[in-house]
């Protein structure tokens, strides 16, 4: 029975202390700086550091929120930001409680009559149509599905030099029910003309500055995603209403896509001829480079796209980083999650000697192209000693995850590097 110690960063402050003394340092010393044995250390990459000493420092900020879950961890408070550790995302529907916050301006009070919350699709349409949510509800069929919603720049605190923004590590992502109608039953029953080709869309969050004449964030997207029947304008989370925090009345839900086109308090919907141009549009903004650009350069981002199905990534879900285990624990009963990638997530693959071999985990399917993939395995170890759990996805064109964040941008977008968990057995 794997055991959490009082408090997993208790090995990374200890550790952090010695960290000076390992720039060059040999296996040796980092075995001492430990202070157990790396079994499996002839095989770590020169120049790569034991988890548990590149981490350290000073312990996260954990979240204080009415109705979400105290082990979430704050990146920002202004606006409010807060992601899910890898070891709460270990059910196989993430809870509402445990779903991650991101916020671009001010919390908007809860909606005191929610059917009567106004939901306005415009432009490029036959008739402008002004519907309730009660309507929404009563006109369209409602369907429910289990997708991902990630936020655009998850895993951009790996990249070097660090991305612009939230320094996310993988936890800008959940996995969640979600239920409402399909946009596109709505863009048509507004009726598209031929000229139709792009939407934007915003909700009622005002700015962080408190400007009326400015929006919080406005994002757009092509027509063939937002007609695409996942995408979704939701009312329910797990069977539940959607929680104020989470865009409750009412917001739209993008899956696969950055999270950012999944426009909370959802307002209005902007059918148009040419892209949307709203703030979250251009320049570096969710775009990512089609060839490669020198880390830490300036760009204007023009020969840039933007960043359109988040890439294929891996969670250890279980158990968590920095686990203490009895000595003599010979298996480690591993969970996981994989998601992300246009085509699906092909196979998870696991490794506890720093990638030198990795072992296929077995999958859960999902439930459909936007779920992700639960996995198990049970691995085993050969000693006592300092291990890492390292996952990496490949999706079903042979991309797999990269050892260390690639393909480097200003604002950080795209990072899916392996993940790695540190446990410690004896
Ligand atoms: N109105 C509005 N919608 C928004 C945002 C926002 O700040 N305001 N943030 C976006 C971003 S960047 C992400 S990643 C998701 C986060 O959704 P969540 O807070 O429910 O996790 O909402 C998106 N929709
Ligand atoms: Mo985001």
């Amino acid at each position: 029975m794997p055991m959490r110690t009082e408090d997993p960063d208790m090995l990374f402050d200890r550790a952090a202390g010695r960290r000076g003394l390992l720039r060059g340092a040999g296996l040796a010393a980092m075995g001492a700086a430990l202070g157990m044995a790396m079994p499996f250390g002839r095989y770590l990459p020169q120049g790569m550091l034991p988890l548990a000493l590149a981490q350290g420092g000073k312990g996260p900020q954990l979240l204080d929120y009415p109705g979400k879950d105290k082990g979430l961890v704050v990146l920002g408070d202004k606006p409010l930001v807060a992601e899910t550790p890898e070891y709460l995302l270990n059910d196989d529907t993430t809870p509402a409680d445990k779903f991650f916050i991101r916020n671009n301006g001010q919390i908007p009070d809860a909606a005191k009559d929610p059917d009567g919350w106004k939901i306005t699709v415009e432009g490029e349409v036959d008739k402008t149509l002004e519907l309730t949510l009660g309507q929404l509800k009563q006109r369209f069929p409602a369907q429910t599905h289990r997708m991902v919603l990630e936020c655009g720049g998850n895993g951009r605190a790996f990249f070097t030099p660090p991305g612009r923004g939230n320094q996310w590590t993988n936890g800008g992502i959940g996995c969640a029910e979600w239920t409402g109608v399909k946009l596109a039953d709505v863009l048509h029953a507004a009726g598209l003309k031929d000229s139709a080709k792009f939407t934007g869309s915003w909700g009622t969050d005002p700015h962080l500055s408190g400007d009326p004449a400015k929006r919080a964030i406005s994002r757009g997207n092509v027509l063939a995603k937002s007609l695409e029947p996942h995408t979704m304008i939701v009312w329910a989370m797990n069977g539940q209403p959607l929680p104020n925090i989470n865009g409750g009345p009412v917001r739209l839900l993008v899956p696969g896509w950055p999270g950012s086109l999944s426009t909370k308090w959802l307002s209005h919907v902007l059918v148009r001829a040419t892209p949307h141009d709203g703030q979250g549009m251009g320049g570096t903004s969710y775009r990512v480079p089609v060839t490669p650009i020198v880390p830490g350069s300036s760009n204007d981002g023009k020969s840039f796209r933007d960043l359109e199905a988040m890439p294929i990534r891996s969670i250890v879900t279980a158990p968590a980083n920095g686990t203490k285990l009895a000595a003599g624990t010979r298996s480690l009963a591993l969970r996981g999650a994989a998601w992300g990638s246009a085509v699906g997530v092909a196979r998870v693959e696991v490794s506890v000697d720093f990638g030198q071999t990795w072992q296929q985990a077995a999958m859960t399917p999902p439930r459909n192209p936007f779920d992700w993939v639960r996995w198990t395995h049970a691995m085993p170890l050969p000693s006592d000693g300092y291990f890492e759990v390292w996952s990496r996805a490949t999706d079903r064109n042979g991309v797999t995850q990269p050892i260390v964040a690639a393909n480097w941008n200003p604002q950080g977008y795209g990072s899916n590097p392996i993940n790695r968990i540190a446990v410690l057995v004896g």
